[in-house]
């Protein structure tokens, strides 16, 4: 019996970081140059000694389980398990998961025969560290049913999370899903005793997005038709049950966006980034895949980060981050530019191979120069290339082997860019 059964949100169809989820579920994303998103509920799960996870998603992409397999092998003791959850189809069930919640519901006959105490919600697209022991102990000792983590935002970002107001008590009392821009929530204004987190230096009071659940709370929530806890779950428990605030103060980010996913991998490279990898006490883990060091010959790098495997030669590279197993050519340059590096190292006879067919080898060829872009895994990107470099207009939309979201260059996975491209 598990007391406490994490499930992490993987997302729906993963529309908002399309084309990075063209071949993947959203929580196998890379991110960091070697991790992937689902990394981080997972290890903040794990570093609260929660080891029972379960990961709910659309798709079941083989790089997930790629992934999953790879990284969370628990010993026969510990009793942990990450397990994929995918959308399926039964007798009771079609297709999709038409929500947040419909996805929990969809899944309840798995969970239920554990017998769990608690249900805690977790959101697979996020970029935090929570120490989750407090969150649940905090939630155990207030006798609350529900207790959602909150943290201050600022009235733009208000507008597109769940606000709320808290007594001094902490409990909820109101809760509003998504205001919009427009809206007076002058009244949602945050006590300043909640008003924890200096790191966002808001004055509303937003939900997270992460909950814990009593079980039974959870299975009577659940028994109708209501599909999203933002949307309809919460508010309607607001008046009904008692709903508390846990405030967090830490740094936390949404990266459910291609902007916000880019602009959470560049902010790693600044001199002090408000989310710190290196932390010997809070591990993020994810696939060890004993590759040899990175080598970077005659290259300049700055405000950069090179993950493992990585072959970088009389290159300049600044404010980028370079994936494992990146292989850049000589007198390349990257500028602001995410990339995720390869699943493989070609061999010799394959280069030759490319030769011949005239195609470019796995990575960045020489010359090739590189601005604001994200490149995905095994791109392809020949010599004398120009990406994101001249000051071109870039509409949205997809362009073949690229695409422009959010004003921002994304080459996917497996893509090739002939020699002397201009983007
Ligand atoms: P959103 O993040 O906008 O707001 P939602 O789109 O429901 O809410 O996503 C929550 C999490 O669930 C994300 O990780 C998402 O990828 C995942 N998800 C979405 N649809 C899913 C589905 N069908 N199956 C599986 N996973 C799915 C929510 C709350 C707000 C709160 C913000 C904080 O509703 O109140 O402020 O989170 O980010
Ligand atoms: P990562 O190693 O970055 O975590 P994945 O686990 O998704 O990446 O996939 C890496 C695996 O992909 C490697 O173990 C390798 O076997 C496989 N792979 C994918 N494409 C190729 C290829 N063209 N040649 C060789 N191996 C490949």
């Amino acid at each position: 019996m598990s007391e406490v059964l994490s499930i992490v949100l993987g997302g729906g169809k993963g529309t908002r970081l399309f084309p990075l989820t063209q071949e993947r579920a959203k929580p196998a994303v890379p991110f960091g140059g070697k991790y992937r998103l689902v990394d981080i509920p997972i290890s903040n799960c794990i570093n609260a000694d929660l080891r029972q996870i379960y990961i709910l998603t659309q798709f079941n992409s083989a790089s997930l389980h790629l992934h999953l397999s790879q990284t969370y092998n628990f010993d026969t003791f510990s009793k942990g398990f990450v397990e994929i959850l995918a959308a399926e189809q039964t007798f009771e069930h079609t297709g999709w998961f038409e929500g947040t919640a419909d996805a929990v519901r969809k899944n309840f006959v798995h969970f239920r025969t554990q017998n769990p105490s608690y249900y805690l919600i977790l959101s697979g697209d996020q970029l935090y560290r929570m120490n989750l022991k407090d969150f649940l102990q905090k939630h155990k000792d207030s006798g609350a049913d529900i207790t959602i983590a909150c943290t201050t935002v600022s009235r733009e970002d208000a507008s597109q999370l769940g606000i709320l107001k808290a007594d001094k008590n902490n409990i909820i009392t109101e809760f509003l899903e998504k205001p919009g821009p427009t809206k007076d929530i002058s009244d949602f204004r945050a006590p300043s005793e909640l008003k924890k987190n200096k790191a966002k230096g808001g004055e509303f009071l937003a939900s997270m997005g992460i909950y814990v659940f009593n079980a039974a709370t959870m299975e009577a929530s659940l028994n109708n038709e209501l599909t999203d806890f933002g949307k309809e779950i919460i508010p309607a428990a607001i008046s009904r049950l008692k709903v508390n605030a846990y405030a967090f103060d830490g740094y936390w980010e949404d990266i459910g966006t291609i902007r916000n996913f880019y602009e959470a991998n560049l902010e790693l490279t600044t001199l002090k980034p408000r989310f710190d990898f290196y932390d010997e006490n809070h591990p993020i883990y994810t696939h060890s895949r004993c590759l040899p060091p990175s080598k970077m010959n005659f290259s300049n790098m700055n405000q950069s980060i090179a993950a493992e495997g990585c072959i970088i030669t009389n290159a300049s590279i600044t404010n980028s981050i370079v994936g494992v197993r990146t292989i850049i050519e000589s007198g390349s340059s990257l500028n602001g530019v995410v990339c995720m590096g390869a699943d493989f190292y070609e061999s010799d006879i394959q280069k030759l191979h490319n030769a011949e067919a005239r195609v470019p080898n796995v990575g960045i060829g020489r010359g090739t120069i590189v601005k604001r872009a994200i490149i995905d895994k095994n791109a392809c990107i020949g010599e004398g290339c120009r990406i994101g470099v001249d000051d071109i207009a870039r509409k949205d939309g997809n362009f073949g082997n690229y695409y422009v979201v959010d004003g921002i260059i994304v080459i996917p996975k497996n893509a090739v860019l002939y020699p002397g491209t201009v983007i």
